[in-house]
């Protein structure tokens, strides 16, 4: 027997929502199987088409309208983000060791980045555009903080980093501070952004140090951005550029569907 073209869709777009609901529950942190399973069950295609105004014909279609799901859930984390909350801190007897290493490639394909030569660029929205040193970076006032990492990949690790306040960067640099974003490229080909209230935020620091060391090569060396207020994949390792901007410029996981704003 033959269905009629509007069961097969329907069929077909449950099934391609099943999987969408998975991944977005992923890319948002949410790892519970009975939560994910009671979005399965609640998020209907009908529902999702109701939330977002978007007429859901194929795949292409409901991944624009899940898109436009996580965009509000963008608004709705920057809007409860309290730019003055501290996350929480931990004794240095908490520290995981070893702390795990994670990234898009294996532990055997790490970026070795030399420390001579290396300029960290500031381009975009900044007064000085003055390349810099890891010694001039070394020179500037640091802060050690013990915090948690949490990773959607369903693990979390303490680790202590060392760095400068990143919004004392970027007031030395002369950076606009009511830019929408800031952004980041890696040694490794990995790209991030985040909020300019999070750049801000007392516990963001440009991380040189991790366990009082330099940063060794697999957590990041020359330098991370760590902020315990994301989670891990918005924590950039190997940073070669920072810029000031009022273009989304996206990132490697979020340009795949993990949630931009990235809150944890
Ligand atoms: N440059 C770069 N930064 C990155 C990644 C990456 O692949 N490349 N992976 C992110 C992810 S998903 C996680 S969980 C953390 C892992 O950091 P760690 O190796 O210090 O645990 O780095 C984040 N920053
Ligand atoms: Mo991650």
């Amino acid at each position: 027997m033959k269905s009629t073209p509007t069961r097969t869709l329907a069929v077909d777009g449950v099934a391609v929502l099943g999987e969408a609901v998975d991944r977005i529950s992923h890319a948002n942190g949410i790892s519970d199987p009975a939560r994910r399973s009671f979005l399965r069950r609640s998020l209907t295609l009908g529902g999702l088409s109701m939330l977002t105004g978007c007429t859901l014909v194929d795949q292409d279609s409901v991944e624009a309208a899940l898109t436009r799901i996580s965009r509000v859930n963008d608004d709705v984390q920057a809007w409860l983000f309290d730019p003055n909350r501290l996350a929480p801190t931990y004794p240095e007897s908490m520290i995981t060791r070893p702390f795990p290493f994670n990234a898009y490639y294996g532990e055997n394909e790490v970026r070795q980045v030399e420390e001579n030569g290396f300029r960290l660029e500031v381009t975009g929205l900044v007064a000085d555009k003055r390349k810099w040193s890891l010694p001039e970076l070394r020179a500037m006032p640091q802060v050690d903080q013990v915090t948690r990492h949490i990773c959607v990949e369903g693990w979390s690790a303490i680790g202590k980093w060392g760095g400068v306040p990143f919004a004392s960067f970027l007031r030395r640099v002369g950076a606009d501070l009511s830019a929408r974003y800031v952004g980041f490229k890696c040694a490794d080909d990995y790209f991030t952004s985040i909020d300019m209230p999070t750049a801000l935020h007392p516990q963001t620091i440009l991380a040189l140090t991790y366990d009082s060391q330099p940063l060794p090569p697999k957590y990041g060396f020359p330098m991370k951005l760590r902020m315990p207020t994301k989670l891990g994949y918005k924590n950039p390792k190997h940073i070669q550029a920072i810029f000031v901007t009022n273009t989304y410029p996206g990132g490697y996981w979020e340009d795949q569907g993990y949630n931009w704003f990235g809150g944890s």
